[in-house]
Parts: structure tokens; sequence; C-alpha cells
């Protein structure tokens, strides 16, 4: 009884607090399963939500509560995360292992509320403990409101389009029996990089391209003259993708769960973790035409396989035997990369309005970088017999064995220390060709930036190129942020600022800072809890890349972090 006296007033106290009108309150069951994959001429068990691959899409309308009802049935813990909400002041179901919850356990059940604000448009959920989001994901689509419209033509039809990779697993000696975890352990224990992806894949399919896979390949059946939304996702673990249609322009108008101004292109750049919605207008001759994505790498060894989705034209014509293929760039095309998303803007108009704070109280300089430590007897395979690492402002994330939201609300010590630093130790030539050796050993630490309610922040990344410079895709949870400026080389003070765009700046929680480049955000601490920020290619992560923001309660009652929900995993 009082357990759901408790739960049922959590419930009210999120709809109280949402916004008043329409907002609908809605369910999902989620199970956790381990589920057969055939395909790329293997049969592997792969873990999915409901047997699904990917797993469900969630629809809702701007501003509803969402209630998900996650079942662990498989033998691995997980957590899941919903990518880009906001969840005001309730970090408790927001997902990331260790910063604001325990793992459900196998055979438990944890009840998210996902409260849904501001956001219209495309996000995703994801699982996000160690390497599960893998084949744990799925879309979900934030429509506007009942008595409202999206600001383009109604399209005919839409469709979420999710990038995702697959990995086969051979060992040079055996098939693994069991699945990305593994490679994950593998890569965390050698101190090298992971062995990387053998597909990427278009809704679950990797395309012609691959042996075995041409049955199952994803279609889009079109009508000449006609419209539609898609809705693309990067679920890719580490890499950053190009995609194109053959034949075909498109329209962004939106991205991030926000709407852009509108876009003409020929193709799009989309970082792990970001979602770009485009219009796709079928005004080419009735034919089939290859959709296609593949990687954009500024280093590194990548998987440079193509996945690949068909556009069909219904109608009574003779398709060729092989639709054609779009051109790419070359793999390592930076400015094609960065090109594309410097591109995006706000609507910035009366009904959109762009909320970018003009004047901002803290300053922070974060530097990423990739890293080295060392290993016994120099035995492990990354530079020089050691490690690699990677940090923020050249600490690397050690997570907590008790989640930091937790450790927080009860006061508990020992979990975190409060001594995140607004800048690097110290500041060097960060993307100099040769950064000295002494540079490259971070400190390990489990340390939170504190911000004050209604602080208004600034954050420039500054990519380095110490061991390695290249792109990190940085992703920022319980906000979305203004992208104000980005560069390539150092960033500098006195000149760049100058240069901010703080018209019409697009609003994003996902954004690439570009290889041995900079980029800068911004955006009011309205949010209370504790909020993870990290890349979003997952071996940066698993590296240590990431930091935790506390953003203190407000005066007011409705400016305080709600109670936690009843049934938190526990540790
Ligand atoms: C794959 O394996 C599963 C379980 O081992 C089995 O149920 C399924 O029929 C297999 N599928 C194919 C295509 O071999
Ligand atoms: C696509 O847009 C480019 C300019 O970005 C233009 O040159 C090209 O003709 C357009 N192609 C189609 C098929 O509309
Ligand atoms: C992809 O990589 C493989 C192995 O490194 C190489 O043999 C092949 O030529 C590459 N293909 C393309 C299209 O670059
Ligand atoms: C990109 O790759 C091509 C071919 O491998 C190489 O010639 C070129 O120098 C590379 N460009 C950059 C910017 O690294
Ligand atoms: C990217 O933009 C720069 C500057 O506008 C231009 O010089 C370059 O050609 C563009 N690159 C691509 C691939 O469009
Ligand atoms: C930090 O942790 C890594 C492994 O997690 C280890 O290799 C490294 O030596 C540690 N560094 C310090 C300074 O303790
Ligand atoms: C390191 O090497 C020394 C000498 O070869 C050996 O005695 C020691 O056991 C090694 N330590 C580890 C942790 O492998
Ligand atoms: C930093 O290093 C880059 C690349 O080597 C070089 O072009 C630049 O001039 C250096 N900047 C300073 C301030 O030394
Ligand atoms: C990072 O911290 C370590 C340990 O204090 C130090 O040796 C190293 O020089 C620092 N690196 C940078 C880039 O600040
Ligand atoms: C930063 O920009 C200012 C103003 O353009 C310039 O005078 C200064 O030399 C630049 N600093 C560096 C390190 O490039
Ligand atoms: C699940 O997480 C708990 C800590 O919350 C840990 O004790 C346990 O070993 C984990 N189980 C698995 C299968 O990883
Ligand atoms: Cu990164």
């Amino acid at each position: 009884m009082r357990i759901f006296l408790l739960c049922f007033n959590v419930i009210v106290l999120i709809l109280c607090s949402i916004q008043q009108g329409e907002a609908a309150v809605r369910r999902y069951k989620f199970e956790l399963q381990d589920t057969s994959y055939s395909r790329l001429c293997t049969n592997k068990t792969i873990l999915t939500i409901n047997g699904q691959f990917p797993g469900p899409t969630i629809y809702a309308r701007k501003g509803d509560l969402v209630i998900v009802d996650v079942y662990n049935r498989a033998n691995h813990n997980i957590t899941i995360h919903w990518h880009g909400v906001k969840m005001p002041r309730y970090p408790w179901a927001d997902g990331p292992e260790f910063v604001t919850q325990c793992p459900i356990s196998p055979g438990t059940r944890f009840r998210q509320n996902v409260v849904l604000s501001d956001e219209e448009g495309t996000l995703w959920w994801h699982a996000h403990s160690e390497w599960s989001r893998a084949t744990v994901y799925g879309a979900l689509v934030v429509l506007p409101e009942k008595k409202d419209r999206y600001p383009f033509p109604k399209p005919h039809g839409e469709v979420p389009i999710i990038l995702g990779m697959f990995l086969l697993i051979y060992n040079h000696w055996e098939w693994w029996n069991s699945d990305v975890q593994e490679v994950m352990e593998e890569f965390l224990r050698t101190g090298g990089d992971p062995i990387i992806s053998d597909a990427f894949l278009i809704n679950g399919q990797p395309g012609d391209l691959y042996p075995c896979s041409r049955r199952d390949t994803f279609k889009m059946k079109v009508e000449y003259g006609k419209t539609y939304l898609v809705r693309l996702i990067n679920g890719v673990m580490n890499n950053i993708m190009f995609f194109k249609i053959a034949n075909h322009n498109v329209t962004i108008v939106g991205s991030d769960g926000s709407y852009t101004k509108q876009i003409n292109s020929d193709y799009i750049t989309i970082s792990p973790g970001q979602t770009v919605d485009f219009l796709l207008h079928a005004n080419q001759k009735p034919s089939h035409y290859y959709m296609a994505s593949r990687v954009y790498a500024s280093a590194g060894d990548y998987d440079n396989t193509t996945t690949t989705g068909v556009v069909e034209y219904v109608g009574n014509y003779n398709p060729p035997p092989t639709p054609s293929l779009p051109t790419f760039f070359q793999f390592n095309d930076t400015s094609a990369s960065v090109n594309f998303t410097r591109q995006l803007r706000s609507l910035a108009n009366k009904k959109y309005p762009v909320d970018v704070p003009q004047k901002v109280s803290d300053i922070l300089f974060f530097t990423l970088s990739i890293n080295t430590g060392s290993c016994p007897n120099d035995s492990c395979v990354g530079p020089n017999g050691g490690r690699l690492l990677a940090s923020v402002n050249n600490i690397t994330l050690q997570l907590p064995k008790v989640d930091i939201l937790q450790a927080y609300y009860k006061r508990l010590s020992g979990i975190y220390e409060t001594d995140f630093p607004d800048n690097p130790p110290f500041p060097y030539n960060y993307t100099q060709q040769f950064v000295p050796q002494l540079l490259w050993t971070p400190e390990n630490g489990t340390d939170v930036n504190i911000l004050e309610y209604d602080s208004t922040v600034e954050i420039v990344f500054q990519g380095t190129n110490t061991v390695a410079g290249i792109d990190h895709p940085m992703h920022l949870h319980g906000y979305s942020f203004y992208v104000v400026g980005s560069g390539l080389g150092n960033f500098n003070r006195s000149r760049d600022p100058l240069n901010y765009n703080l018209v019409d700046p697009p609003l994003m929680e996902t954004i690439a800072v570009p290889v041995n480049g900079w980029t800068a955000i911004r955006f009011r601490a309205n949010n209370p809890g504790v909020w993870f920020m990290h890349c979003h290619f997952e071996r940066h992560v698993s590296w240590g890349m990431g930091m935790t923001f506390i953003v203190k309660d407000g005066k007011r009652r409705n400016e305080k972090m709600l109670p936690p929900p009843p049934d938190m995993p526990k540790c």
C-alpha cells in the first residue's frame, strides 16, 4: 500500500510539474531478452527489447509523460537511457549506469518515467550500461501537440531510420560464443583499440553489399510526387557516418529533437547519438535507388563497408537489376563532415524562439584527449606497451560502485569528489603535431563539477592531438545546448567569441567536436540533478572520456529535484 502510494505520488508530482494542457500518459512494456539474429551468414544471439531489433519505437506528443516498465529477462545487467529527453528535475530515470542509477539486474524490473517537456522531433532510447547499446536501442518520436502542426508541409508518410553496427566477433581462431560485452572486456584488458565492426546496419539490416543479407534489406516505398519525413538516428557505437540517397537531394528540417531552418543537401553527416530529420521528395524517375551510409573517419582503423537500404517508387516500370549507389566523399573528408554540421541553424522565429544566453556566468574550458596509462611490465598493446585511456581536462573517469545521484541525494561520502576543474591543469599547444609524451598520462578520478541553479554556462570543448587527434561527439544529459561556435586548431579566447552565433544557433544535445578543433556551447543550468556528459564514441567513454555535472536545486519549490521512485534498482 505504502509503495503504491509513493509511486503514485511521484507520478502525480511529475504530472503536476510538467506543462498543463493536453499532456497524456503513455505506457510501454520493455522486456530485455536474448534473441537470435541470422544475417551475414551467421546465427548469433543478441540482446534486444521485446525480441525486436531495432527495438520498439516510442510515439508520444510534446509534453507527454511516457511510463516504461523495463523487465530484465536476460542474463545481463542493463540500464536504459532516453537520449535527448531532458527529464526536468527527474534524473532518476535518465539511465547512465553508476551515474544516476545502479543497473537493473537479471530478473528485476524498473518503472521509468520518461518526462518530456519542450522536445519535439526525433530522439531515441538506448542501453547505457557497458556496451549493451550495440543492439539495445530504438526510436523515440515526439510529435507536435495535438492542436499544433509541423513547421513544414505535412509529409505524406514518415519513417524512422536507425543506423547501427554489427560485430561477428571472430577472434582469429574461433567464433566467440558471446557478445559485444566480450569485445569490451577484451580491449579494456589488453589496453588496445577494440576490434572494428564487420557491418553497418540500416534498421537492423546490413543490406545488399554484404554476404547472405540481401533478402532482408530495408525498403522504403514511395509514391512519385509525394514528400516523406525521414527520422535518421545514428545508433552506431564508434563512428560518425555519412548518409546519402542516390539521385536525391533532401531537405533538413530538424536535429536532436528541435527544428532547424530548412537546408537542401545531397548528403548528411550524423554523429553517434545525433538525430537528423529530413524531407525526402520523391521527385525522380520512378525506379529503385539505394540509400547508403558509411563512415567518416579522421584517424585510425575503421570498418570501410557500406550499408544500404532501397527507396522503391511504387508503380509499373522495370526496375534496374541493381539500384544505383550514391557516391561518397573520401572517408577522411573532414571538411565535408564539418561543413554539414556547421550549416545547422535554429528556426529562431516567434513561434520557435531562441533563448541562448547572451552573457554567461560560468566559463568552462574542457580539453578532450586520448591518453595512455602504464601496464605492468609494459604488457599492454597500446603505445609503448601501455594502455589507451581518454580524459576530459586530464581526468580519466572512474565510474563508482554506487551511483553518483544516490550518493548526492543521500549525502554519502567517499563516492565522488566535487573538484572537477573548470580548466585543464595548464595550457599547451593542444593541437601541435607532436604532443610530448610527458603529457600523455592523465589522472584517474570520479569528480563532479557543481553548477548553481540557473547559472548560464559556456563550455568550450578543445580536441587535443595527445596520442592521436580525433573527432569527439559530445553528449550532455538533462539539457539541450546551443552550439555557438566551432573551428579548427586551438580556441583563442580573445578572437573566437567575436564570431559566435548568438542569433540562430542550433539547439543540440550531441555535437561533434572536430578533430584537433574546438566547439563552444551555451546553456542555462535550470534543470537540477546529476547529469552525465561524455563522448558518444563508446570506446572513448570506456576509456574514461566523461564527467558529471551536479546542478544544485533552486530556491523555489518547482526548482528542486523530485524524489526518487520507490523501485530504484539497488547495487
Ligand atoms: C538460430 O538459432 C536459434 C536458436 O539457436 C534457432 O531458434 C533459429 O532457428 C536459428 N535460425 C537460423 C536461421 O538458423
Ligand atoms: C542537389 O543540390 C545540388 C546543390 O546542392 C544541385 O547542384 C543538384 O543539382 C541537386 N540535385 C538534384 C537531383 O536536385
Ligand atoms: C577496405 O579495407 C580493406 C581491408 O583493409 C581493403 O582491402 C579494401 O580495399 C578497403 N575498401 C575500400 C573501399 O576502401
Ligand atoms: C585522406 O586519405 C587519402 C587517401 O588515403 C590521402 O591521400 C589524404 O592525404 C588523406 N587526407 C587527409 C586530410 O588526411
Ligand atoms: C567546406 O566548406 C569550405 C569553406 O566554405 C569549402 O572550402 C570546402 O570546399 C567545403 N568542403 C566540402 C566537401 O564541401
Ligand atoms: C588509472 O587507471 C588505469 C586503469 O584503469 C591504470 O592503468 C592507470 O595506471 C591509473 N593511473 C593512475 C595515475 O593511477
Ligand atoms: C614482470 O617481469 C618480471 C621479470 O621478468 C617478472 O618477475 C614479474 O613476474 C613480471 N610481473 C608481471 C605482473 O607480469
Ligand atoms: C600549435 O601547433 C600547430 C600544429 O603544429 C601549429 O600550426 C601552431 O602554429 C602552433 N601554435 C602555437 C601558438 O605555437
Ligand atoms: C595530467 O596529469 C598528470 C598527473 O598529474 C601529469 O603528469 C600530466 O602532465 C598531465 N597532463 C596534462 C596534459 O595536463
Ligand atoms: C589570439 O587572437 C588574437 C587576436 O586576433 C591574436 O592577437 C593572438 O595572437 C592570438 N593568439 C594566439 C595564441 O594565436
Ligand atoms: C550487476 O551489477 C551488480 C552491481 O549493481 C554487480 O554486483 C553484478 O556483478 C552485476 N552482474 C553482472 C552479471 O554483471
Ligand atoms: Cu571521443
